[in-house]
C-alpha cells in the first residue's frame, strides 16, 4: 500500500495500510487404482462443494494425470477437509489420499 498523508493538529503523519493476505493451502486428491470413481465423484461434491459436473472433471483429471486440485482454504479448513476425505476413505475400505499444498 502506498503511504498515505495525514495532518493532525499541524502534525504532518504517515501511515501504511498493511493489508495481510492470508495463506491459501491447496487440497489436491491423489489417484490410486482402487478408489472407486463414483466415491471420489462423491468426495468432491460433498466435502468440496463442487457440482456434479466440475466433480466428475477434477476426478477424471486426477484418474489422467495422477493428481489434482479441489480448491484452496486456510490451513484450518484444508486440514479438516484432508481429515474427513480420509476418514470417509478409510471407513469405505478405499485407500484414497488427500494432501495440502500451500499456494
Ligand atoms: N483411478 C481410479 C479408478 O480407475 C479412480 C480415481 C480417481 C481414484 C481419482 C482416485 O483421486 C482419485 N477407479
Amino acid at each position: 500500500m502506498s503511504p498515505e498523508r495525514n495532518t493532525n493538529d499541524g502534525v504532518l503523519e504517515e501511515t501504511r495500510q498493511k493489508t495481510k493476505k492470508p495463506t491459501l493451502y491447496k487440497v489436491l486428491l491423489l489417484n490410486d487404482d482402487y478408489t472407486t470413481m463414483e466415491f471420489v465423484v462423491q468426495i468432491l461434491e460433498g466435502i468440496f462443494h463442487k457440482t456434479p459436473a466440475e466433480a466428475y472433471r477434477i476426478m477424471m483429471q486426477v484418474h489422467t494425470e495422477g493428481r489434482g486440485i479441489c480448491g484452496a482454504y486456510n490451513y484450518d479448513v484444508a486440514e479438516t477437509k484432508v481429515a474427513t476425505t480420509q476418514d470417509l476413505a478409510k471407513q469405505a475400505g478405499f485407500p484414497l489420499q488427500a494432501t495440502l499444498e500451500e499456494e
